[in-house]
């Protein structure tokens, strides 16, 4: 068999999408090498260390400034010689050189449909505005905030008496299946970043692709 796509994850807060990943790794063509955060009691760090992979905190109190933090962090997801990087609710926006370092193979999920709600809060501002939809985005990080070629999003219906954390659990579980599938897809060679879009199976992506939920379990997930 080939061998498997190695894969840093950096994130700052519980770490499910970190799970999601892992769980769906060993047939999904790669593997986690290690976990960074910016945030030292990020649950999602001990989450790796219980399934054995490298986890590192480098807490940016530690640097003087967002350079010197995001240099830090490029050295230590360089020792994991990853050919994907991906954001996995990484909450400190990067810098210009560390976009660049990463350009092509550096990955974000962001909890909306995009480009409805870049940047933060997006589940309270989608119940303040009555969306009758929400979801989640797979994106190519780029130095435009939450503004990189989209790839591929699910969507979520809001239901009545939806609050923020109905409303998040239920865009979660939506971003369990999606994210494993586009770094799925990215580890077999179908998912690539040109010319400042994102092309699947050698098509520009003209607009994400949305998962279909098929099954509520997980697994059976396709593309349309
Ligand atoms: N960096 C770049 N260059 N481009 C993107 O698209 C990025 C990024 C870093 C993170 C995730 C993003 C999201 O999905 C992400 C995308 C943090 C903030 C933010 O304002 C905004 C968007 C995202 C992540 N962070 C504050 C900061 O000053 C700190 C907020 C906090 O600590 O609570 O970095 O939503
Ligand atoms: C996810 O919902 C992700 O979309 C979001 O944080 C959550 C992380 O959950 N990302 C952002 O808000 C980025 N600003 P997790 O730690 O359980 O994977």
């Amino acid at each position: 068999m080939a061998s498997r796509l190695p894969v840093a994850v950096l994130l700052s807060g519980r770490g499910s999408n970190f799970e999601a990943l892992a769980a769906a790794a060993p047939t999904g063509g790669y593997e986690i090498r290690g976990v960074v955060s910016d945030r030292p009691a990020a649950a999602g760090l001990e989450r790796a260390r219980e399934r054995g992979v490298a986890a590192h905190a480098l807490p940016p109190g530690h640097y003087p400034d967002r350079a010197a933090h995001d240099a830090a962090l490029a050295a230590r997801i360089d020792a994991l010689e990853p050919g994907l990087v991906v954001l996995a609710g990484y909450m400190r926006i990067l810098s210009p050189p560390f976009v660049a370092r990463y350009a092509g193979r550096l990955l974000n999920i962001h909890p909306s449909l995009l480009p409805k709600y870049p940047g933060l809060h997006t589940h309270r501002r989608v119940l303040e505005a009555g969306d009758p939809e929400h979801g989640a985005t797979v994106h190519f990080v780029t130095d435009q905030l939450d503004g990189g070629p989209p790839i591929a999003q699910a969507r979520v219906p809001v239901l009545a008496g939806d609050t923020v954390e109905t409303l998040s659990a239920r865009v979660q579980g939506a971003e369990h299946r999606l994210y494993p599938a586009v770094v799925g897809w990215f580890a077999a060679g179908r998912l690539a970043w040109r010319d400042g879009c994102a092309w699947l199976d050698g098509r520009v992506l003209q607009a994400p692709v949305q998962l279909e939920d098929t099954d509520e379990s997980g697994g059976a997930d396709r593309a349309s």
